[in-house]
Parts: structure tokens; sequence; C-alpha cells
């Protein structure tokens, strides 16, 4: 039989429809310390599962899904049905992945333990954050760190498995759901962004190795807490203005910090009046972007250390967070400093 060998088309007809986020990982394997092939499968398993919700958040408008559930959740905030449906979703996938043996997530008040003998993996997540702009067609996302265990594989899960400072992340991501929908993942070799082909139904590498600014001209901070914050981040907030930065607030912290993390700038949640500890959660919002954060070069900090080494006490934890580009992070924390000497 006469064999000829492959030849690539470099034609306009045989153009290259790109890396696609599977090819990625599989490519990306031989990177990781551990046994490669389950932190792929979860990462394989959260994009399923991505691509699910952004099914179900693209024709939110259409079906019956917007709108409160009718309950509320352990942080005594009301639940919308997109919430539940992500979190129904993020939970089936990685529990049929079979490399998980525990989910933190913002919607369960306790730690789902999976019972599953050999999952490695701990998950925490924040389904679907953003919850005010659920039924308004602004951008949400998904968060996610995933860690290993501490404890034997097989014995039943112990609090140091979950409660693990963020240092300890073997990878973190999230599924921006915005005027594309994106998956950006680091397992800590630098940052990569994918973006979402619909009539494919796949994600495709866009964004190499995505490295942030290190200083910015954005702001991000709800100037609508003014009257409940320290003169330190006042005073910082004023500075931004004198040297005529934008501000720019979504409201959605996964978009935040995707625009700061591509153009420069900095999203503070600071501690308020009303929340001493910040509303964000430590576990599985600010660790995970802190992570992604500093892979790319940004920095984050609660005003005063590192987000990654804080050693978490309580599962829904919350910290103030200043997070972006190293400068603006250092300024800021500067500012808090000074008004407190
Ligand atoms: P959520 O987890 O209930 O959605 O709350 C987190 C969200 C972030 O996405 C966003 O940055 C912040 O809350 C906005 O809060 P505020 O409305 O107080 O500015
Ligand atoms: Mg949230």
């Amino acid at each position: 039989m006469k064999t000829k060998p492959y030849q690539p088309d470099h034609s306009a007809l045989g153009y290259s429809v790109g890396v696609t986020l599977d090819r990625f990982i599989k490519m990306k394997q031989d990177d990781f310390p551990f046994a490669s092939g389950e932190l792929s499968q979860i990462l394989r398993d959260i994009a399923l599962a991505s691509k699910i919700v952004n099914r179900e958040i693209n024709r939110a408008g259409l079906s019956n899904i917007g709108g409160a559930f009718g309950n509320t959740n352990v942080q005594g905030e009301e639940q919308q049905k997109l919430d539940v449906v992500a979190n129904i979703r993020f939970s089936r996938a990685l529990t049929k992945g079979g490399e998980v043996c525990a989910i933190v997530s913002e919607e369960d008040d306790e730690v789902i333990d999976l019972q599953n003998s050999s999952g490695k993996y701990v998950v925490a997540m924040d389904p679907l954050d953003g919850s005010s702009n659920i039924d308004v067609n602004i951008s949400i996302g998904t968060i996610f760190s995933i860690y290993r265990r501490v404890t034997p594989v097989g014995s039943p899960i112990q609090p140091e498995d979950i409660m693990q400072p963020g240092n300890k992340q073997v990878a973190a991501g999230y599924v921006l759901y915005g005027s594309s929908t994106m998956l950006v993942y680091t397992t800590g070799k630098g940052v990569n962004g994918f973006t979402y082909e619909q009539s494919l139904g796949e994600f495709f590498l866009s964004h190499p190795n995505i490295c942030a600014p290190k200083d910015g001209k954005i702001y991000s901070i709800n100037e609508g807490l003014n009257s409940q914050i320290s003169e330190g981040i006042k005073n910082y907030i004023t500075s931004c203005k004198e040297r005529d930065f934008s501000a720019r607030y979504i409201g959605s912290l996964v978009a935040d910090f995707h625009r700061n993390l591509l153009k420069g700038g900095i999203y503070i949640y600071p501690s308020t009046a009303k929340a001493p500890e910040g509303k964000l959660r430590l576990l599985y919002e600010a660790n995970s972007l802190a992570f992604i954060a500093e892979q790319a070069g940004a920095s984050a900090s609660d005003g005063r250390n590192r987000i990654l080494d804080i050693q978490p006490t309580s599962l829904h934890q919350r910290t103030p967070l200043y997070i972006g580009s190293t400068v603006m992070v250092e300024e800021a924390e500067g500012h808090l400093k000074e008004a407190t000497v």
C-alpha cells in the first residue's frame, strides 16, 4: 500500500481552529507534581458543568429560571434559581468525575462529603457569583479552588483537608459568563484563558500566559459604602481621583477582577462598619482569585496580609480583599497603614 506523510494544510481552506481546552490540559499534564490525570479530569468536569450553566444563563430570560429560589443560604443571602442550578451542575460533575472527596460551596452550609474512597481532591467553589446581576443580563461568574486532601485517601474527611490556606491550592480558576464566556485557570505555572466557541461547544485557548500589568489606572469599589469605610481607604480613593483614574465597578467580582487583570487596576471590597470582615469569602472567592492574580504577576491582600497565607478557621469565613496590579495593592496597603499609625 502506498502511503504519504500527513501534510498540514495552511491555506485559507485549512485554517487552524486553535487549541481546545481539552488538548491544552493534556499537553500540560506533565507539569503537575502529582498524578496528573486526576487533576486534568477535575478541570474537564468543571469545564463541562460550566458549559451547561452557560446554556442556562443564556436562555434565562426565556425560561422560568430567573428570580429568587425562595431560600436563603447559610450567609443569610437570598438564593437565586440560577445559584441553585449552578450548584447542582458543578456538584454533579465533580461527583461523577470521581476524583473529588469533598466539596465546599457558597450554597451549602456544610462540607459535602462525597464518600468517595479514592478521591484525592477537595474543591471549594462559588458556583455562581454576582447574585445581584443574575436577573439583569450582566456578567456573572463561577469561581473554584482545588486542593489535595492532606489525610490518607480513603479515610474520613477531616477539617484539615478543608481548612487549608490558599498557598496550598493546586489549581484555581474562574468562568466568566460575559459578552463571551471564558474559562481562566492556573495550576501554578502561569495563567491561561480560554474562550467558549458556542457553535462547536468547546473552549479554545485565546489568552495564553496572561500577565497582569504591574500598575494600572482603574479602581473598582462600591463607593456607596463610603460612610462605612476607613479613612485609609477613603484617602486611597481620593488619590485615585486626583490622578484621574477610572472608576469601574460591575458588582460581579469575576468580571471586575478579569478586566483589571487584563487592563491593570485594583478591586477592593474592604471591611465596613456593617461587615467588619468584608463581604467576600476566603475559601472560594478570595483564595482562588488571589492564586490566579499572583500567577499572573499581580497581588492580593486583606489590606495587611497576603491572602494566600491566611489560615482559614471557618468554612464561610469572610475577608477584606484588595486585589489587582501590584503597585496599586501596595499603595492601598500603604494608605491603610498610614491611617492607623
Ligand atoms: P455573592 O457571592 O452573593 O454574589 O456576593 C459577591 C458579590 C461579588 O461578585 C461582588 O463584587 C460583590 O458581591 C458586590 O457587592 P456589593 O453589592 O456590596 O458591592
Ligand atoms: Mg459569591
